[in-house]
This record gives C-alpha cells, structure tokens and sequence, in this order.
C-alpha cells in the first residue's frame, strides 16, 4: 500500500490520468492525497471530479481556492468567468453532487501514522496543528451549515491581514480562509501579504515564504501544499510543496509519502 501526494490538478484530466497510470495506482490499496484546486482553468474540472468521486474512499482531498470559487458560483454569489472553464460543472444536471462532494472536503488533513500534514497554500506559521486542525474545522462547519451561502459571499477579500485570536464572524473565516486556500508571504509581524504571487526566491524585503518562518507548532510532521505555481517543487524538510504548474504548462507530480526519501514523480502537461 502506497500513499501519494499530488500537486494541483485544475481541470487537466488528461495529465492525472497519465500520472496515476505511470504510478500505478491502485485505488484498492493505495491512497491519494489532493493539494487542492482539482478545478479552475484546465481543460476539464468535470472530468477530473467525476474521476475523483468514481475512485472513492481512496482519495483524500483539501479544498484550493479555485474549488472554493467553484462553490462560490455554483451558489450564485459569484459570476463565472470564462477563463475558469467550468461551463460544463455548472450546467450539469449532477452539479450538486459535484458541490456536495468538494463541500465534504477539508481545509487540512493530518496523518499522524504518517506524520503528515496536507493543506493547500500553507499553515499560517503562528498556529500549531492542533490549532490548525481546530480552525480548520470552523470554515469547514460554515461550508457545511446552513449560512453556506452567506460564508461564501463573504469569503472574499484580502483583510484582515493579520491575525488575531479575538477575530471573529466573517471576518475570522475570511482570514482562516485565506490562510489555507490563497497565502504566499507574511511579513516581519506574520501578516498576509495576498497579492505577492512570484517565485518564494524574488519576495521583496520584509516579505518571506510563509515556510521560510520557523514554526515549533510544526515539530514532527511533513507538510505537504501547494498553490504556489511560481516557486515549483519545494524540497526544504518539513516542507514539500508539490504545485509544479500544470496548468502553465509544466508537470504534474506525485511523492510517495511512505518513501524515506522525497520520490517525486512527474508527467508533463500540455500548455494551455
Ligand atoms: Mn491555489
């Protein structure tokens, strides 16, 4: 039995059917763990969900921010926009299955056996797992509940930039949110900084890799993300970032959790 990791997907069904099938999954052994945006600009979001939710139990997945949007239109506090490709989720006739099955995912999943953490941009370097895990739960309770709607309109945003324990309505959960779905680099006071989106290397000064700030409440266990196309495969133990830019026309990659060594494998991706 294997367990792999997978960097973001967004639609390019054809790159995940060629890395399962050059991995040799088994979905009656094997996991796969999902980093996050299997939707948003590829070529086919349907496919890649019909894919998932036909491979079943096997496959455990955190929610991006492109899976967020998605729910965000599918409930009509957004407009769709060309660009994303996700004319053929919304006009199905199944698109509440397809909402129901992201609405069942997490903002992060840990493994103790594995010692492993999964989100998809990061865990905020102020909060332990524990802590992570608890206001995780809190966004996931909104998505669940019956204000869904109502969390979802407000979801948007880049404020607050900093956090604050005694944070609280939307404003709390926009900040959970953006820390789990959309964070890059914090500055000298551990506040966001959402609009930096090059390479971790080229941050401007005062700016650093949320991963670059030590982080004790991280002690023991591999995190594993992604969300960060510019800055590509990040090998720096704990941290494995596994966004290798698919989408842009890079690869698509898989790491095999229970290998004593980072064993990525990848397959290359058509450019859009
Ligand atoms: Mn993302």
């Amino acid at each position: 039995m294997a367990t792999w990791a997978i960097g973001d997907i967004q639609g390019c069904d054809g790159a995940l059917d060629r890395l399962l099938k050059t991995i040799s999954f088994d979905s009656q052994a094997d996991r796969l763990w999902l980093v996050g945006d299997l939707v948003g600009r590829g070529p086919d979001s349907l496919a890649v969900l019909d894919r998932l939710i036909d491979l079943g139990p096997c496959v455990v997945s955190v929610l991006g921010n492109h899976d967020l949007h998605l729910l965000a239109v599918a409930a009509g506090v957004r407009s769709p926009k060309a660009v994303e490709k996700l004319d053929h989720v919304l006009a199905h006739p199944s698109l509440a299955k397809y909402v129901d099955f992201l609405k069942n995912q997490s903002l992060i999943h840990v493994c103790p056996k594995l010692k492993a953490v999964m989100t998809h941009a990061g865990v905020y370097p102020k909060w332990t797992v524990d802590q992570a895990v608890s206001l995780a739960g809190e966004v996931a309770d909104a998505l669940r509940g019956t204000q869904c709607d109502e969390f979802l309109c407000h979801m948007y945003g880049d404020t607050p930039r900093c956090w604050n324990p005694t944070l609280s309505g939307w404003e709390r959960l926009r900040f959970i949110t953006n820390t789990f779905t959309r964070m890059r680099v914090v500055d000298q006071h551990g506040c966001l900084d959402l609009n930096y989106k090059d390479e971790a290397a080229a941050a401007p000064s005062g700016l650093r890799a949320w991963f670059d700030i030590p982080n004790p409440g991280l002690s023991h266990y591999r995190v594993v993300f992604g969300h960060w196309a510019a800055s590509g495969l990040v090998n720096q133990p704990p941290y494995l970032g596994l966004d290798t830019g698919c989408i842009w026309g890079g690869s698509l990659s898989a790491v095999h959790l229970e290998a004593g060594h980072v064993n990525i494998v990848s397959v290359s991706c058509d450019p859009l």
